[in-house]
């Protein structure tokens, strides 16, 4: 008998809290804190962050292709749940490290500041990655940073000398969960997103990278934004391709423009001139047409010096001396500067892998943008917005009933999930009919995208025909982790799903993914059974008071019974019309220039918001009145405003 209790009485310290296993020799250790710091990237602002260590920048993982990294993770935020993502890394038979909250791990809360999330996994690729939070559009505050895997077999190195990196990012004064609550606001009805306050270069800015003349350089470049795509630049340089996303690709033709959505990595050979008389500047622009409006006084980009010499004089001479760049418009939008940029879609993988066979399974996604019922605009995969389940859906696979892992059903409606079978082909034809570009993310894997069609005007938005013959697909596609679908356009991913997990899909645009743009994937939901998820990741579950068994809804008993579930909002009323909208609108704005709250437009930019909203929702309802006209008219009509919830669900939190 007393041998029995000392067992249950071990149980249950098991139960409070699983024992770490010590640090391997070999292993890559990380003993990361989560605290808040302070920092003036741009020199024009300081502002809390959230850095590692007290430390921001925060550190880069520098590792080797076969290491195992472990990382620990406490959360000393006090306010704030965190999580760790491991971006671009595949996490084969590792599932359960992956780090997207709702997924595959509970939130780690702040409750307990002693606890530490063990995230323990090999990195089987190499290349360039980064790591970042995954929770609650958390990352822009500072928590994200570069994950480089050095290849002991690269076939690139006896091409170059040295291999440096650096990263791109937009950067907010203001913290994202002051931001979040107006940008999901019956206040901002278009979804308008909030504009950065800066671009940052490598989280500074006016600074140099030395090099070397008659030498050649792999530059890894990494953008590690939320929101906006940068076009990069380097006054009279030209770099060559070889890497995309971790990807090694054919060394492409000399290029002089570069273009890398938020989350997308690229490694350039980069030879530098003979002698070291003169320096260069180093140009990032934001991708202008992403952004809703352009205030006067944003900056629109940089200038950081490629430093051949020590002498900070030393500058080309001439008009287009400080801020030289090759956009003509300079607002990074200007037609003859976007075709000139380098298409991606032109690289051919090293490794020379064929488009793999036709598809035994395809997922047809139509991407809108719409207002619910609370009158906040939300981002849709078909009539679906993401939402976050009670249970993350990885634990849901693994406490379901044999047989029952591959029933959708049970991963609720609002994940939106999809199952997919163990090595099945499958494509996924996205149809963007949204006038912005958007990069799309699949964890777990990299990509084939054998086709991507041009933009179109808003009411040419064409989506993917199969039956056009005129479509032709790459033979060797490209392949990366992140790939953008332009304004109005379409294009199809294809994979084999020979990585069971469960994995996420979405917009790369922390605002987008917060609006709900998103869906999942359970593959091979009977092999993901077998893998292991660590005690630790439960304990995480233990302080957050989150279920880790049970359907989305959390039903333990019954997995088919989602009562209970967390749902999108309800549609808006039918019969509530275009102009009822557009009615919505004028309130809200009224309301908003009356509550004295323009949070991110200026006053003089009101109108024309108006007028494009005013556009966008006649061509919706197929409506045909002018602007004027119809304002006319919808100030005469009485309307029934529903009641607004001022506060957006907490999806992703
Ligand atoms: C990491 O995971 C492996 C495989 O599960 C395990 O053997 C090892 O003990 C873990 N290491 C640490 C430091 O937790
Ligand atoms: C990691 O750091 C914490 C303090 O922040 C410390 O308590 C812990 O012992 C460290 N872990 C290891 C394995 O060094
Ligand atoms: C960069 O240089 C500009 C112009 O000289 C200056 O206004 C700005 O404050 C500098 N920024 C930093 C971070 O030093
Ligand atoms: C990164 O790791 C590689 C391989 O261990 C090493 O050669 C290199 O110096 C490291 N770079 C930095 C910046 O730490
Ligand atoms: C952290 O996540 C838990 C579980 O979803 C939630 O209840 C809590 O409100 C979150 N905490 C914060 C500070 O957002
Ligand atoms: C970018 O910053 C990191 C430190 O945050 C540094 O290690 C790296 O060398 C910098 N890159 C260049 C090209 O200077
Ligand atoms: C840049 O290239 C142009 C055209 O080849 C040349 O005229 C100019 O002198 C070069 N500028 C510098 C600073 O080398
Ligand atoms: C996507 O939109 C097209 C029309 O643009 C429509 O034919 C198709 O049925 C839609 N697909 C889904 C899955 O809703
Ligand atoms: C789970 O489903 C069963 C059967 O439908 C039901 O009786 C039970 O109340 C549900 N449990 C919860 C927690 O909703
Ligand atoms: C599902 O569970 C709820 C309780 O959460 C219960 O009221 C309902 O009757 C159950 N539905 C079915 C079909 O069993
Ligand atoms: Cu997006």
């Amino acid at each position: 008998m007393k041998f029995q209790v000392v067992t249950a009485a071990l149980a249950l310290a098991g139960l409070c809290s699983a024992q770490l296993a010590p640090i391997g020799k070999n292993d890559k250790y990380y003993n990361f804190t989560a605290t808040w710091v302070n920092a003036n990237p741009d020199g024009v602002h300081e502002r809390r962050v959230i850095g590692i260590n007290d430390q921001w920048p925060i550190p880069t993982i520098n590792v080797t292709k076969g290491d195992r990294v472990i990382v620990d993770l406490y959360n000393d935020l006090g306010t704030q749940n965190v999580s760790l993502h491991w971006h671009g890394l595949f996490m084969e038979g590792q599932n359960a490290q992956d780090g997207p909250v709702w997924i595959t791990q509970c939130p780690q809360s702040p409750e307990d500041s002693s606890f530490a999330f063990r995230y323990n996994f090999t990195v089987e690729q190499a290349g360039t990655y980064w790591y970042h939070s995954h929770v609650g559009g958390q990352y822009p505050d500072g928590l994200r940073g570069v994950f480089i895997v050095n290849d002991p077999e690269d076939p690139y190195k006896d091409e170059y000398d040295e291999h440096i990196w650096f990263t791109v990012s937009d950067w907010y004064h203001e913290e994202i969960p002051d931001l979040l609550p107006d940008f999901l606001s019956v206040y901002n009805p278009t979804g308008a997103e909030p504009i950065p306050s800066n671009i940052l270069f490598n989280d500074t800015l006016n600074t140099t990278i030395k090099v070397e003349p008659g030498k050649t350089y792999k530059l890894s470049i990494i953008n590690i934004g939320a929101f906006v795509s940068q076009y990069v630049e380097i006054m009279n340089h030209t770099m060559e391709v070889i890497e995309i996303d971790g990807v090694y690709t054919e060394k492409s033709d000399p290029i002089d423009l570069l273009y890398i959505t938020s989350a997308q990595r690229y490694s350039v050979l980069l030879k530098t001139k003979d002698d070291a008389s003169t320096n260069f500047p180093i140009m990032t622009t934001i991708d202008g047409t992403m952004l809703d409006l352009t205030p006067e006084d944003l900056v629109l980009y940089q200038t950081n010096w490629l430093q051949y010499n020590d002498d900070p004089n030393d500058r080309p001479e001439g008009p287009e001396n400080y801020y030289w760049h090759t956009d003509k418009e300079g607002d990074g939008a200007d037609d003859e500067f976007e075709e000139r940029r380098f298409d991606d879609m032109d690289l051919v993988p090293l490794d020379g892998m064929k488009l793999l066979p036709d598809p035994d399974m395809t997922i047809t996604v139509n991407v809108t943008m719409n207002n619910l019922n609370n009158g906040i605009n939300y981002a849709f995969f078909n009539e679906l917005t993401w939402v976050a389940p009670k249970v993350p859906v990885l634990y849901t696979v693994m406490s379901s009933p044999d047989g029952m892992e591959t029933d959708a059903t049970i991963y609720g409606d609002n994940t939106h999930t999809y199952v997919l079978k163990h090595n099945d082909v499958i494509d996924i034809v996205l149809n963007n009919e949204d006038a912005g570009t958007h990069p799309f993310h699949m964890h777990g894997r990299v990509f084939q995208v054998p086709y991507r069609s041009e933009a179109y005007e808003d009411d040419d938005m064409t989506p993917f025909d199969p039956e056009d013959e005129d479509i032709k697909f790459a033979e060797v596609p490209m392949r990366r982790d992140t790939v953008y679908v332009k304004p109005n356009g379409n294009m199809v991913m294809r994979f084999r799903a020979d990585n069971p997990g469960v994995w996420f899909f979405h917009c790369h645009i922390e605002w987008h993914m917060e609006q709900g743009l998103a869906f999942t994937l359970v593959e091979a939901p009977e092999e993901l059974k077998k893998q292991y998820v660590p005690p630790n990741h439960f304990d995480a579950c233990k302080i957050a008071e989150v279920p880790t068994v049970g359907n989305a809804a959390g039903n333990d008993t019954d997995f088919l019974n989602l009562s209970g579930q967390n749902l999108q909002e309800k549609d808006l009323p039918a019969g509530f019309t275009a102009r009822g909208i557009v009615a919505l609108v004028f309130s809200c704005i009224a309301a908003f220039l009356g509550m004295g709250a323009v949070a991110w437009y200026g006053a003089s930019d009101i109108k024309n918001q108006e007028i494009r909203m005013i556009q966008e929702f006649e061509r919706e309802a197929g409506e045909e009145v002018d602007g004027a006209e119809s304002l006319q008219d919808v100030q005469d009509e009485p309307v029934h405003i529903p009641h607004p919830h001022l506060h957006h669900n907490n999806a992703t939190n």
